[in-house]
């Protein structure tokens, strides 16, 4: 049988996570490997729970628990599976001191006290929408400590500030399952080959479109919005750009930086300081969001220049393109 060069066969497998998270390692001299391995136990927790979510309605894994998580949300059975999935991941792994997470109060300690690295994250984002197989996903920050190593880590460690990320990303369990992160440099993206196990370079280099005609807001909040993200909606819609919301920001988030586009979720009656989390929901994308060429804002100053004063606080986010952005909080001023 001839292997011509369109074969199959003859296709490059592509550049797996691994190897790329490696290679860039080798461009950092002072690097030791730490960060690194981080990241590779953020994609095993990522590849645990695309596997969960891919067959949570056989497994009786759909469905609330019958609590409320520290945000006053009901929990959902995955948002437990996957807390307790990367929990157990950045643990066991060695890295992370301590982690804060959206379904969690305080602080975790991982009794790592020997790691160099603090985790926040949203184990499972999109809740609303696990049940009825809409895209879901999983949202992370990573700051070196500020606390000497050996010590107990502390709350400063968390209240860095967006611009002290050293990785942040996100995992986004759709038709296909894709990760998307950046330490800093550029934003990559890696979809999941489940036949090989293996997260492969796809979207390399990501570089969002300056502009675009997608606007993600969820319509039924308009009354409450300002003046302002009235008069911009309304501009949106005098120019026929596309509505698109399909309530998970990770979703909304990733067709938009593709494609361009801007996602907001302004101060409302219910949420009067928006509704988003700073900390590992606003940081990690706005990070990942300006890697691509997009804006994060909250309306008044970058996302990434707010100072955090507590775990879980809130923050209005108008984040995508940054024309849109720029358009958008000009209208708020
Ligand atoms: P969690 O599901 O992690 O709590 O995230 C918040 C979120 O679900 C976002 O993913 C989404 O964009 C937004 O809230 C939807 O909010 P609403 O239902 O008010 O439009």
């Amino acid at each position: 049988m001839e292997i011509t060069a369109s074969h199959p066969l003859a296709l490059p497998v592509g550049v797996t996570l691994d190897r790329y998270i490696m290679n860039r390692q080798t461009a950092f001299p002072y690097a030791t490997g730490e960060l690194s391995q981080l990241l590779r136990d953020i994609a095993l927790a990522g590849k645990i729970i695309h596997r969960e979510v891919n067959r949570a309605g056989l497994i009786d894994l759909t469905g609330g628990m019958g609590i409320q998580n520290v945000q006053g949300e009901s929990q959902q059975k995955l948002d437990m599976i996957a807390n307790i999935r990367f929990c157990r991941a950045l643990k066991n792994g060695g890295e992370a001191c301590a982690i804060i997470s959206e379904e969690d109060e305080d602080i975790i300690f991982t009794g790592n006290n020997q790691g160099k690295y603090v985790v926040a994250i949203d184990p499972l984002d999109g809740s609303s929408n696990i049940d009825v197989n809409v895209s879901i996903g999983t949202i992370f920050s990573i700051y070196r400590r500020v606390t000497p190593i050996g010590s107990e880590p502390s709350l400063a460690d968390f209240l860095q500030g967006g611009r002290r990320q050293v990785a942040a990303g996100y995992i986004l369990y759709g038709s296909s399952t894709i990760l998307v992160y950046t330490t800093g440099h550029s934003a990559n993206g890696f979809t999941y080959d489940s036949s090989l196990g293996e997260f492969i370079l796809s979207h390399p280099d990501i570089h969002s479109p300056a502009n675009g005609q997608i606007y993600s807001c969820n319509d039924g909040n308009v009354d409450s919005y300002e003046q302002g993200i009235q008069n911009y909606l309304t501009d949106c819609r005098s120019k026929q750009y596309t509505a698109r919301y399909i309530g998970s920001l990770v979703g909304d988030f990733h067709r938009n930086l593709l494609k361009g586009g801007i996602y907001l979720y302004p101060p409302t009656k219910k949420n009067p300081d928006g509704k988003l989390r700073l900390l590992y929901e606003a940081f990690p994308l706005a990070f990942l969001a300006e890697k691509a060429g997009c804006l994060a804002s909250s309306g008044h100053q970058s996302v990434l220049d707010i100072r955090p004063t507590s775990l879980h606080q809130r923050t209005p986010l108008y984040i995508g393109s940054p024309v849109m952005v720029e358009k958008l909080v000009g209208l708020l001023q």
